[in-house]
C-alpha cells in the first residue's frame, strides 16, 4: 500500500463506523466505467453505482468535458434574482422527462434538501389556497428521506431519529410493507399487500381528519431500509385516497428517479402520477450534488399567483440551487441516458439480473431475495445477539474480492451501474456468493 500523506481523524465520516473505518480503511482514488480503483491499485467493480447515483457508470467522457467547460466559462452564478440558460434548460427537459403535468422544478443541491422542499411546497401551497390548516405531514415506517430535520421526521429509520430528540410536530407514518411471510423471494412487484394501503383511510385520516393534512410522502421503492418493494396495487390505491381527500401525494424518486427500474421514474413504471417528486443522485449521474423537486404545474400557479406581482413567491431556496456546473453535468448526463438508451438498456438486463441474483437462494442464511428493475436486496438472517455483522463481513469480503455491495442492517442491496455486461453480472454475483458461503461458515 501506498503510505498516506494526510491523518484519517480529523474527517468525520458520514454514516459510517468511524473507528472500525479508521482502524482499517477503504480508500477509492479512482474510477472508470463499471470499477473503483483502490489506493493500492485494485479494481473493485461497481454492484451499487456509487450510492445509488453513477447509473451511467463512472466518469463517463462526455460528462467530464462538460464540467470541465462550465467551470472554466462560467464557476458560479447567483441563484436568487438572476439566472443562467443552463438552469433554464435542464428545468425544461427535466419537465418533459417528468409524468402527467409535473412541469415546474426546483433546484437543491442534495435528496435530503428536495425532500424539505417538497413538504415546504406542501405547506405552502395549501396556505396559499386558504387551507393553511392542513399542515400533518405523513410519511412511512422505514422510509428514508435523507438526513434533513423534515426527512428525518417523515422518514421511518429509528437509529436516525434517535439521537436528536424533538423532531417535526403534526407527523404521523403508514406501515411499511415489507412482508416475508407472504411475499420472500417475490421476483418484482409482491402479490400481497396492496390493502396496506388503506391504513391511510382507516387510521391516519380519521385521526387527524383529512382536513388537517397536508401531504403523503413515500418512496415508491424504499432503497435505504433494504429494498421494499412495492405491492401491486399499493401505489394506486395511495394515490387514489389522497385524490379523495385532497392530500397531496409526495414520491421521493431519490434513488427511483433516472431510469434505475427501466423507466425514467419509478412513477411512469407503476403507472402512478404523484403531485410532487423529488430527485437527486442519478440527475448528474453523481458527478455535481443536485437535487431538484419536479411540481405539478397547479402547485406552482396556487402559490406564484397568490402572492402580490412583482414580489417573491416563495421564501425558500439555497445559494447553489441550478449550480452552473451541475446543471452542466446534468444536461450532459441527459444527454448520455438518452444517446446510449440508457433506460431502455436497464429494463432489458433486469431479466437477466433477476434470475443472476435469484440464483443466490441456497447460499447460508438467505431468507429472502427481491428484486425490481435493476435494484435487488438479499437478506440474510442475523447471527444472534449481532444484528447487521453478517451482511458487514459479506460487504468486507467482497470488496477484499473485488467487488461494491451495499449493506443496511442484515440487507444486502444491489444497484449497478446500467452499462453493466451480463459477464460482469454473472461476476458480481459469483464474488458475492462465495463471500456468503464463507462468512455462512465462520
Ligand atoms: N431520499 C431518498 C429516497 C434517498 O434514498 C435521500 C432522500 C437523501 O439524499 P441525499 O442526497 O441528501 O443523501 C436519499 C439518499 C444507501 C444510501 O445505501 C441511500 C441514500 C444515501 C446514501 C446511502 O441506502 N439515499
Amino acid at each position: 500500500m501506498t503510505p498516506r500523506d494526510y491523518p484519517l481523524d480529523p474527517y468525520w465520516m458520514p454514516f459510517t463506523a468511524n473507528r472500525a473505518f479508521k482502524a482499517g480503511p477503504r480508500l477509492f482514488v479512482g474510477a472508470k466505467d463499471m470499477h473503483y480503483v483502490t489506493e493500492d491499485g485494485r479494481k473493485v467493480l461497481d454492484g451499487t453505482s456509487g450510492l445509488w447515483c453513477v447509473n451511467a457508470g463512472h466518469c463517463r467522457p462526455k460528462i467530464v468535458e462538460a464540467i470541465q467547460k462550465q467551470a472554466a466559462a462560467m464557476d458560479y452564478s447567483p441563484a436568487f434574482q438572476m439566472g443562467h440558460p443552463g438552469a433554464f434548460r435542464v428545468a425544461e427537459r427535466v419537465a418533459k422527462l417528468a409524468p402527467g403535468d409535473l412541469n415546474r422544478v426546483f433546484y437543491t443541491n442534495s435528496g435530503s434538501e428536495a425532500v424539505d422542499t417538497a413538504l415546504k411546497i406542501a405547506l405552502a401551497y395549501h396556505r396559499a389556497r386558504g387551507d393553511g390548516q392542513r399542515n400533518v405531514l405523513v410519511g412511512r415506517e422505514r422510509g428514508y428521506h435523507g438526513a434533513g430535520f423534515g426527512g428525518i421526521s417523515v422518514g421511518g429509520m429509528p437509529a436516525n431519529r434517535r439521537a436528536f430528540g424533538s423532531l417535526l410536530p403534526r407527523v404521523d407514518h403508514l406501515a411499511h410493507t415489507h412482508n416475508l411471510e407472504h411475499n420472500a423471494f417475490s421476483r418484482g412487484q409482491p402479490a400481497w399487500g396492496a390493502h396496506l394501503a388503506d391504513e391511510l383511510e382507516s387510521r391516519i385520516i380519521p385521526l387527524h381528519d383529512a382536513s388537517n393534512i397536508a401531504a403523503v410522502i413515500v418512496e415508491p421503492m424504499a432503497g435505504s431500509a433494504g429494498v421494499l418493494i412495492p405491492p401491486k396495487g399499493y401505489l394506486e390505491r395511495l394515490r387514489a385516497i389522497c385524490d379523495k381527500h385532497g392530500l397531496l401525494l409526495i414520491f421521493d424518486e431519490v434513488i427511483t428517479g433516472f431510469g434505475r427500474l427501466g423507466t425514467c421514474f419509478a412513477a411512469d413504471a407503476v403507472g402512478v402520477v404523484p403531485d410532487m417528486i423529488t430527485i437527486a443522485k442519478g440527475l448528474t449521474n453523481g458527478t455535481v450534488p443536485m437535487g431538484a423537486v419536479i411540481a405539478r404545474q397547479g402547485l406552482y400557479d396556487a402559490i406564484v399567483n397568490s402572492a402580490p406581482p412583482g414580489t417573491i413567491e416563495l421564501f425558500h431556496g439555497y445559494t447553489y440551487s441550478g449550480h452552473p456546473l451541475a446543471t452542466a453535468a446534468a444536461e450532459a448526463s441527459l444527454d448520455l441516458f438518452e444517446e446510449e438508451q440508457l433506460f431502455r438498456r436497464a429494463q432489458e438486463l433486469a431479466p437477466y439480473f433477476q434470475e443472476a441474483v435469484h440464483s443466490l437462494r441456497e447460499m447460508p442464511y438467505v431468507v429472502d431475495i427481491r428484486n425490481m428493475g435493476m435494484v435487488a436486496a438479499i437478506e440474510l438472517e442475523p447471527r444472534p445477539g449481532k444484528p447487521g455483522e453478517r451482511a458487514f463481513k459479506t460487504f468486507l469480503k467482497c470488496y477484499e474480492n473485488g467487488a461494491l455491495i451495499r449493506t443496511t442492517g442484515d440487507i444486502i442491496a444491489l444497484s449497478p451501474p446500467f452499462i453493466i455486461s451480463k459477464q460482469q453480472i454473472d461476476e458480481l454475483m459469483g464474488t458475492l456468493g462465495n463471500a456468503l458461503r464463507e462468512v455462512g461458515r465462520e
